[in-house]
């Protein structure tokens, strides 16, 4: 299905809980990478699993990805957020929806940590997948993705490497974003899950956030690569294990 976000077309797919009680359930918003969309093989599966623990999930690809609108070249991580709120603010009015849970892989992590700080008071609980923070502070650096540009005179258009056509203007905002402060603004609890050889996303960061979140666990996954292309299991398995404790801990009284 589809959603406008101020013009732009938003491709969601929701699916409901295996098991509902009372009419209500968890809602879980699952956001993918970059170049990533929502049927990748990590997405799907983590979504699965998180239906099969009792919630409703909410997949969103984001602008200029998947099938929702917007050019993959002009896409910049505040588009990501706006878009972000929107699907929150959508999952939010939608009338089976209790508490809401965002998850997002790598630049989809380093979104869901944003928007978690933005919406705060809305969202119970985060779950970053091997989140990719270092993006702002290596667009400051004069990095991004493994190749050096000059991060005061940015081009137009991002050296060519393996993706063409991204605009400088991906690296003007993501200059402008500083994550730490996004981490700080976030109390309620974090699960992060890194694979310990990951070679996009160093999991030194994901060892630093969870450090720096007020209450995070950190399930890192030995041997394992940046979409967990050996051990996928082993993340699903976390994610299942964390959100049944958040949901027990939420519905004290409840059954099952
Ligand atoms: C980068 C490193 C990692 C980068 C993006 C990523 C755009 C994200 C990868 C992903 O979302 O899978 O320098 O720059």
């Amino acid at each position: 299905m589809f959603i406008m976000d101020d013009g732009i077309r938003l491709n969601l797919k929701l699916d409901m809980p295996d098991r509902m009680t009372e009419g209500k359930c968890p809602i879980v918003i699952v956001i993918h990478g970059f170049t990533g969309h929502m049927e990748e093989r990590h997405i799907t599966a983590v979504s699965r699993t998180l239906s099969e623990a009792g919630c409703a999930v909410l997949r969103a690809d984001m602008y200029g990805h998947g099938k929702s609108g917007g050019e993959f070249g002009k896409h910049t991580l505040y588009k990501w957020l706006t878009n972000a709120m929107t699907v929150i603010d959508y999952a939010r009015d939608l009338d089976f929806a209790a508490d809401i849970y965002l998850c997002g892989h790598s630049q989809g992590g380093l979104t869901v940590m944003l928007a978690a700080a933005m919406k705060h008071d809305e969202i119970s609980g985060l779950i970053p997948l091997s989140p990719a923070w270092m993006i702002p502070e290596q667009a400051r650096q004069g990095i991004i993705l493994g190749q050096h540009f000059d991060p005061d005179n940015i081009p137009d258009v991002i050296p060519p490497w393996r993706y063409t056509g991204l605009e400088g203007n991906y690296l003007r905002v993501a200059q402008t974003l500083h994550v730490e402060d996004a981490i700080d603004r976030y109390h309620g609890p974090v699960l992060i899950v890194h694979g310990e050889e990951d070679g996009d996303v160093p999991v030194h960061y994901s060892v630093e956030a969870a450090r720096r979140y007020r209450s995070a666990r950190l399930v890192l996954i030995p041997g394992d690569t940046h979409c967990y292309d050996y051990h996928l299991d082993k993340v699903t398995e976390a994610v299942k294990a964390w959100i049944s404790e958040q949901i027990r801990a939420r519905n004290p009284y409840a059954g099952g």
